[in-house]
């Protein structure tokens, strides 16, 4: 198949999940047009069978806020009827599903086949879909789609919840590449940033609100004052790192602490990782939590979205209330203290992410597109 896949390029999950997508249906055979208005972070090697489409925004005095929806639209319309596509994935409702609509109402009879699906993966839905300023048009939107899945059983009923949806909804959870995710001999990286032995902990995020980045601090901080020996390594970048910053120096906790700003190779650093923490105040699935689980890393989060969906309390970790940051450094210390429940939980945190292999996920995509491709196929022929 020719498939359009359209994302946000930045390091957040959804660009992550529709980069390794692309790369997993490529490796099945298929052509991937990846559309987006920069390269996609894990775009990160050349093949043929991956093309990336960069939607080019032109700026005119006029536009304050140049309409990047019409030109997606305008990029969406060239390949569908240039390159043949057969399929049009969007990640994301705000705006990708909205231009997609917008292109085949463009194109009309000539991509009446080429059916859009809609993959839901978090903000879009639970923070900015629900606004006011949004909400008809996403309903709408959502609703135009010829296929709509989600990443988590949490963020479907979140959807019918809070939208006027009279689709199906499918959940297709996200994946991970356990070749690449895998615990790997980082002996040296250890050894220079924990010199005496230290336990790591480490957290990775885009440093949002939504992510409580100074209670990892606070967590961090409750694992010291129990007497841990310990170094917390802070991935990825965002408008509070400063705030983490400053509670790290307000506790004279920045010898311990490094900020280590956005990284490429995660697993790396998940590598000489012993303990994950996730304490965000909205996750719909957390796939930095699984990347951490699939390198054999236990993971302390917050009991909120669909996190209990890939951290089984007691199994690979902790479930913890949310902003309770007292119970989450116990149970980060709990496991820090313990050499034989941690390794217990390292394997089932491994055990938990085989789960949700990448082969095995990306096939119930090709599938569900060739479900909704024959659907679309049996409309048209209905309406002749
Ligand atoms: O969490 C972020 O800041 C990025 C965000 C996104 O939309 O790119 O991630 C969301 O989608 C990921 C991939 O499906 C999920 O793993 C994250 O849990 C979800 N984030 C939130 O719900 C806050």
């Amino acid at each position: 198949m020719n498939i359009g896949i359209v994302c946000y390029p930045t390091f957040g999950g959804s660009g992550v999940v529709a980069t390794e997508l692309a790369k997993g249906l490529a490796n099945r055979g298929h052509t991937l047009h990846i559309l987006s208005y920069a390269r996609p972070a894990r775009l990160d090697t050349f093949r043929t069978d991956i093309r990336f489409h960069e939607v080019d925004l032109s700026t005119y005095p006029l536009f304050e806020y140049p309409p990047y929806d019409l030109a997606l639209a305008n990029v969406m319309v060239n390949l569908i009827k240039h390159e043949k596509l057969d399929v049009l994935h969007v990640h994301y409702a705000i705006p990708h599903a909205t231009s997609a609509f917008l292109a085949k109402q463009i194109l009309k009879e000539q991509a009446a086949h080429v059916p859009i699906i809609t993959t839901l993966h978090g903000t879009d839905i639970t923070l900015i879909g629900r606004d006011p300023s949004y909400k008809d048009v996403v309903d709408f939107s959502i609703n135009q789609s010829d296929g709509v899945t989600a990443v988590s059983d949490y963020l479907r009923d979140e959807t019918y919840k809070f939208f006027d949806i009279e689709k199906e909804i499918r959940v297709i959870p996200n994946f991970i590449d356990l070749e690449r995710f895998k615990r790997s001999d980082k002996g040296h990286f250890k050894k220079a940033i924990c010199p005496n032995g230290e336990k790591v902990l480490t957290h990775v995020s885009n440093f949002r609100a939504v992510k409580r980045v100074p209670d990892v601090v606070e967590i961090f901080s409750r694992v010291i004052e129990n007497g841990i020996d310990a170094k917390l390594l802070m991935v990825g970048d965002g408008p509070d790192r400063g705030a983490a910053e400053v509670r790290c120096r307000e506790l004279g906790l920045c010898n311990k602490v490094h900020f280590l700003g956005k990284q490429e190779q995660v697993e790396e650093v998940l590598s000489i990782t012993d303990l994950f923490l996730i304490p965000s105040g909205s996750e719909t699935f957390g796939l930095a939590a699984l990347e951490a689980m699939s390198c054999g890393v236990p993971v302390v989060s917050s009991n909120i979205g669909g996190l209990p969906e890939v951290n089984i309390d007691g199994v690979t970790g902790y479930l913890c209330d949310l902003a309770d940051v007292d119970r989450m450094g116990d149970c980060a210390t709990a496991i820090m203290a313990n050499e034989d429940l941690h390794e217990r939980m390292s394997v089932a945190a491994r055990h938990q992410a085989e789960r949700f292999e990448m082969d095995q996920v990306v096939a119930v995509y090709e599938n569900y597109y060739q479900e909704i491709r024959e659907q679309l196929q049996e409309k048209i022929h209905l309406k002749m």
